[in-house]
């Protein structure tokens, strides 16, 4: 049969289907509290709704179990045994991925991580975290913060999201531009292999050059060569001081002009730099009613935050900062909601198309005013429910030149997507940009590898798919 979001993807033959004979091996292996089952045999069934469906309430799967380890022996022990029985395996973590990665689009197995959540050590000389996967980011960030260390890695969905969720996706998120991507700041990992191989990568050395980095595999693959169960990384100290300015601007070339002075004066101590349109920031408004920080309507919003030692030295470097752009310096917290806000305000709205794109700083905002364009040319953008298109927003991590652009629409929309896709890929390729910064490919980007990766890229990816996993049965259907 086939998927009813990608009519074109099949299920693949070679794959068994699940058996009652199969559900009783794994229950016996986990114990019944370990798994959710449903119509496979005679047990009540708990809910397994929730890991059918994403975040967005854009994909659905099939799947009739849900396996809960809490050991990487019993993880290998799955996928072993999933191998040689070739059934079908989707890692999931906090299930809060954008890209339709984490759910099965047939009735692949989902193997969740949130009973791996073990906090395994921290060591306070060297500030080196090693943790189950299926620590929840916020919960790992407040362990740190006890601590007076920070987890490198802040997103919207920290109170949901699993750090090996986030490794599995090479998460970006808010202070990119501070703490590095976490290719840098991962010194380790422990996986295991569809044959059942432990990979016990875990190093917390900063550094170790004796031979291939396979680490680095595991980061961004989303799942697709082994399932991650435990991750080592390296946390700085937290910030003593930590200052966040919120302001409007009149033109996207100001706020290019903003960056660069924001660069230039606040230096080291400068821990974000994030752009909000004024759409966007009209839907955060409207969906928690919540009054806008600073008064007038601008096109453009930016968010800076200033991370340092010293509260004083800080402040008086942000204001000087402020004195040219006049913007207000408040609590932290509330001005962060405005931009956190973006994606579930969103969402409110019915569903989003989302467009999580690097593209050079320049033409950042361009993207946008184009697609808008597009789609009114077409007929599509309208106040009163007629229209498919409620909004086009674009919002994003200035600092890192990742652009999320949005289109929220009343439902889903077939018409509306072709209109976008793949003309939106093809306006990236020809900036030499990137068609996923920080979100994955996942289903949601599958056909359009090529839009970023040339051929040779692609086959080698595919051969290194082979190697780890040669039955296919890693988080199949998706981007490889
Ligand atoms: P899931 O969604 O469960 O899985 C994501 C992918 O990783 C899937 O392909 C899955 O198969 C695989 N996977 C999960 N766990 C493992 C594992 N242990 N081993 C192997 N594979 C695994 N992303 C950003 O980069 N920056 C942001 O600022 C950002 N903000 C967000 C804000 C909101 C409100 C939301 C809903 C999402 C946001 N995201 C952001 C998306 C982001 O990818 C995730 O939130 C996060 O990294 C995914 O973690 P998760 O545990 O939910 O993974
Ligand atoms: C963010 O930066 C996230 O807020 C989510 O990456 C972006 O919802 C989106 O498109
Ligand atoms: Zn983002």
């Amino acid at each position: 049969f086939t998927s009813d979001a990608y009519p074109n993807v099949k299920r693949n033959p070679n794959f068994a289907e699940l058996t009652p004979e199969h559900v009783t091996y794994f229950k016996e292996l986990l114990g019944s509290q370990s798994a959710v089952i449903d119509g496979v045999s005679t047990d009540a069934s708990d809910d397994i709704e929730p890991f059918n469906s994403d975040w967005m309430r854009k994909y659905r799967g099939h799947t009739r179990l849900v396996l809960k380890p809490q050991t990487t022996e019993e993880v290998s022990k799955v996928l072993k045994y999933c191998n040689e029985n070739k059934l079908a395996v989707v890692p999931q973590g906090g299930n809060t991925g954008l890209v339709g990665g984490s759910i099965p689009v047939f009735d692949e197995i989902v193997v969740n991580t949130s009973r791996m959540n073990n906090i395994r050590s921290f060591d306070q000389a060297s500030g080196v975290l090693v943790a189950d996967a299926g620590v929840i980011l916020e919960v790992a960030d407040q362990y740190l913060a006890e601590r007076d260390h920070l987890f490198p890695l802040d997103l919207g969905a920290k109170g949901s999201c699993h750090i090996g969720g986030n490794v599995s996706t090479n998460a970006g998120g808010l202070r990119l531009l501070r703490y590095g991507s976490l290719h840098g700041s991962v010194l380790g990992l422990e996986a295991v292999l569809p044959d059942g191989t432990i990979v016990d990568a875990l190093s917390t050395l900063r550094k170790n050059n004796t031979g291939y980095d396979l680490k680095q595999l595991f980061i961004g693959s989303e799942g697709t060569i082994g399932l991650i169960t435990g991750v080592s990384i390296q946390c700085p100290p937290r910030p003593k001081a930590v200052n966040v300015a919120y302001f409007g601007l009149e033109s996207f070339e100001q706020v290019q002009r903003a960056y660069l002075e924001a660069k230039g004066q606040l230096s080291e101590i400068l821990s974000a730099f994030e752009l909000m349109d004024g759409r966007s920031q009209r839907l955060v408004q409207d969906s928690t009613g919540n009054k806008q920080p600073i008064e007038g309507e601008y096109p453009f919003y930016c968010l800076i935050e200033t991370s340092g030692s010293n509260a004083e030295h800080d402040m008086a470097k942000l204001e000087t900062f402020l004195e040219n752009v006049m913007g207000e310096a408040l609590s932290p917290t509330a001005l962060w909601r405005w931009r956190e806000g973006i994606t579930e305000s969103l969402s409110h709205l019915g569903g989003t198309y989302k467009y999580d794109v690097s593209i050079p700083l320049s033409e950042l905002y361009q993207l946008v005013e184009d697609c808008k364009q597009r789609l009114t040319e077409k007929g599509f953008v309208g106040d009163d429910d007629s229209f498919p298109v409620r909004a086009v927003v674009g919002y994003g991590h200035m600092g890192d030149s990742n652009l999320h652009l949005n289109v929220a629409v009343r439902r889903y929309d077939k018409e509306v997507e072709k209109a976008i896709e793949p003309w939106v890929y093809e306006w990236i390729q020809k900036r030499q940009g990137s068609i996923s910064a920080e979100h994955g490919l996942g289903i949601a980007k599958r056909e359009y590898i090529g839009y970023s990766q040339n051929e040779t890229m692609v086959k080698l990816m595919k051969q290194l798919k082979n190697l780890y996993d040669p039955n296919g049965i890693m988080n199949p259907y998706k981007y490889i």
